[in-house]
């Protein structure tokens, strides 16, 4: 345990013993204030989200640029990571762009994704576009626990500005990267559809999402942010049938969409984390042995866990193929 844990579990014991902020101390470890924790917003323009950048600012912008989102840059990659913010030039006028966290590790420029967005998010809101970056796990786990061997890519990569993990992860570096990753929602409503990097609500409300507390969000791998829809889900079962290969996948996220009780309601959600083939299993194929559970992207988990880009023609949806 770091001498940072060791302060922050002294102070959260204070609390505990002088009363009162028992839970507060529990939830929050200090400086971790996403403001506000779930961001919401109705809006008639369009809608692009992408997901999981993992350390790769060059792989970003061109994703952006062929959306038409921002003019096209050249970034020189591994051989050269970003050091200072890129020149980014905001294209999408009024358009709201979300990106679903896992901003950092597995690529070699977790830096540059960061100082990519954020210069991103000053020139779409210069411009009257909007930026919304969320929470990822790998941001989650960094924050809670920097020395966690799972995000010491990113680590490494701060040893190299001559930048303390810890120091970043109480937000206070020189470079604002913490500041930057403390203050990420840890999910965002536009419209009908929530946005956020893993997919298990749990049958929260809106506001109960917003009082998670930054451990559990890291630790626990069937949250908001970690949930899978493969066989890594709770007993290896996709997330949409909560550990019971009894649950009806549909039924589950009808009740969590009505839980999330918004105005307008909840009726999608959008999902990161999980880039290999996305299975949606029927009820009849679940509960057999699991080489017997066949993908099924025509049932009903499909209809909810849909689209890229929403209120756009229908030949953009990713809804539609799913149905
Ligand atoms: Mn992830």
């Amino acid at each position: 345990m770091r001498a940072s844990h060791v302060t922050w579990v002294a102070s959260c014991l204070l609390a505990w013993l002088v009363g009162g902020g028992a839970a507060e101390c529990a939830a929050n470890k200090p400086g971790w204030s996403p403001s506000p924790a779930i961001v919401q917003l109705d809006t008639s323009e369009e809608i692009f989200a992408v997901g999981d950048p993992h350390g790769d600012p060059s792989r970003l912008a061109t994703v952006l640029a062929a959306a038409g989102l921002i003019e096209a840059m050249s970034l020189a990659g591994c051989s050269q990571p970003l050091k200072t913010p890129p020149a980014v030039s905001w294209t999408g006028a009024r358009k709201i762009l979300v990106i679903t966290g896992d901003l950092i590790d597995k690529g070699c420029d977790s830096v540059g994704v960061i100082m990519l967005l954020r210069a991103l998010q000053r020139d779409a809101a210069a411009k009257g576009g909007r930026v919304i970056v969320t929470l990822g796990n790998h941001e989650a786990e960094f924050l809670d626990d920097p020395d966690d061997p799972k995000t010491e890519k990113f680590g490494g990569e701060l040893q190299g500005l001559k930048l303390k993990p810890e120091d970043v992860a109480h937000c206070r570096d020189s470079l604002g990267l913490g500041e930057f990753l403390c203050a990420l929602p840890i999910a965002v409503r536009v419209n009908e559809w929530l946005f956020s990097h893993g997919g298990n609500s749990g049958g929260r409300s809106i506001a109960q999402i917003g009082k998670l507390g930054l451990h559990d969000l890291a630790a626990d791998p069937n949250s908001i942010l970690q949930a899978r829809l493969n066989k890594k889900g709770p007993n290896k079962y996709p997330w949409v049938y909560a550990g019971n290969c009894k649950t009806d996948p549909k039924q589950l996220l009808e009740s969590n969409a009505a839980a999330l009780s918004s105005d307008p309601k909840v009726r999608h959600f959008v999902l990161g984390h999980q880039y290999e083939e996305v299975q949606f299993y029927s009820p009849d194929t679940a509960c057999k042995s699991k080489d017997d559970r066949k993908p099924d992207v025509t049932r009903d988990a499909g209809r909810l866990l849909s689209a890229l880009r929403a209120a756009v023609p229908d030949r953009y949806r990713h809804e539609q193929r799913h149905r």
